[in-house]
């Protein structure tokens, strides 16, 4: 373990600030002392708060770490920025709140905003939770402004998500994709002190109930006026009901073997042996007519093999056949971020075949040579 890990886990606050900092800076340093405190803090609370620019949020996150910490509870504070353009007034305003709980060390705050893609940006923030994890912080609180890609991302990174509303939104509520409902924890709707509250409500619950979650779990909706302190006791109770995602799915995703491509001359045939004498199931056939190939999936355990026929004898499949017969042709690893894996290894020479490419299912790959791998094609997938 480096040195630098054992003062962070001894409570060093300049070490974990410099840590913080090689994280926004993407310092390759960073990497080596992640990999020491990996896997500490598993039980740490992560909150995902998320809404619309102005909703409160900061304003929010600040009374909730005043109230965690009066409870004798240490917080790492992480605020997302993730407009391209550095909006001077969400990170200055940051930088004021970071001066006010400056006296306390039970108090750790960090802005990020946009540098380079934002795929980075989600990475860095994940970095950021699992360092305040292995820093032991008892609460990791991270703030992002709701829009698109972000507040998926915080779910993924969350324990739970708190989704800030505030009243006199109108339409807007039905503007907020059908995806918020799905990641909300709690709703909030802040700014209660402004009229339209019960409006607000309303539109929450009619949302709740069009919404289908997959675990029955109907977020409660709370009113607040953050910048008063009032309901935050009822939001701190209503956190304390609210089902947690656990760990190991909330853990930054993570690479995972998706499939196992195997060329082979005849499906069928080989569906006689997979399926008929294996018995293995068969999740899915299709052509893939702009990769020359008809495909058979077979699931097995999570990841699945790919059985490959090709449809024209000069298409890839159809030339790696002739050239090396039969066998495996490619493995394919699902990764965190694509675009961001794609420019690292660009960065480091790796051979890319060409640009990542949409799938059918909406996924999204690439090919990176076998001179890179160790000699195995290997594909990377996002979903
Ligand atoms: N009246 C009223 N004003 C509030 C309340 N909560 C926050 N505000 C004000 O709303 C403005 C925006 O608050 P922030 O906490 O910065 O909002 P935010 O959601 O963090 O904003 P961004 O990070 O820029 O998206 C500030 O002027 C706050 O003082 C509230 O409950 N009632
Ligand atoms: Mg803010």
């Amino acid at each position: 373990m480096t040195d630098w890990a054992r003062k962070i886990l001894s409570g060093d606050l300049r070490a974990l600030a410099r840590a913080a900092t090689a994280i926004e800076n993407r310092d390759p340093g960073a990497r080596d002392l992640l990999r020491d405190l990996a896997g500490r803090g598993e039980d740490v609370f992560v909150l995902g708060v998320t809404g619309p620019p102005g909703a409160g949020k900061s304003t929010l996150v600040d009374q909730l770490a005043r109230a965690y910490r009066q409870r004798g509870k240490t917080v790492g504070i992480i605020c997302v920025d993730p407009s391209s353009v550095l909006s001077g007034g969400a990170i200055l305003g940051d930088r004021i709140r970071m001066q006010s709980h400056h006296a306390d060390p039970g108090i750790f705050i960090r802005s990020m905003a946009t540098r380079g893609s934002h795929g980075g940006l989600a990475e860095a923030t994940a970095d950021l939770v699992a360092l305040f994890r292995g820093a032991g912080r008892d609460v990791v609180i991270v703030e992002t402004v709701g829009v698109g890609q972000a507040e998926v991302d915080i779910a993924r990174l969350a324990s739970v998500t708190v989704v800030v509303l505030v009243p006199g939104m109108g339409d807007d509520v039905q503007a907020i994709k059908a995806g918020i409902l799905e990641i909300a924890g709690v709703f909030v709707i802040n700014k209660a002190d402004h009229p339209g509250v019960e409006r607000a409500e309303r539109e929450i619950q009619a949302m709740e109930m069009l919404g289908n979650r997959p675990d029955g779990w109907t977020p409660p909706i709370v009113r607040t006026v953050a910048t008063e302190g009032t309901g935050i006791a009822a939001l701190l109770g209503a956190l304390e009901q609210c089902p947690r995602r656990l760990e190991k799915e909330a853990a930054r995703p993570s690479f995972a073997v998706d499939h196992l491509g195997i060329a082979v001359k005849s499906l069928d045939q080989a569906l006689r042996f997979y399926t008929e004498s294996l018995g293995m199931p068969l999740s899915l056939r299709e052509a893939v007519p702009h990769e020359q190939v008809e495909i058979a999936m077979l699931p097995a355990g999570g990841p699945r093999l790919e059985l490959l026929e090709p449809t024209q004898p000069d298409s890839v499949i159809g030339r790696f056949l002739e050239k090396r017969g039969e066998g495996l042709h490619h493995v394919a690893l699902r990764v965190p971020d694509l675009a961001a894996a794609v420019e690292r290894l660009r960065g480091s020479g790796a051979r890319i075949l060409g640009e990542p490419r949409k799938g059918a299912g909406g996924h999204e790959y690439v090919f990176v040579h076998p001179s890179s791998t160790g000699g195995v094609l290997l594909e990377l997938i996002q979903e």
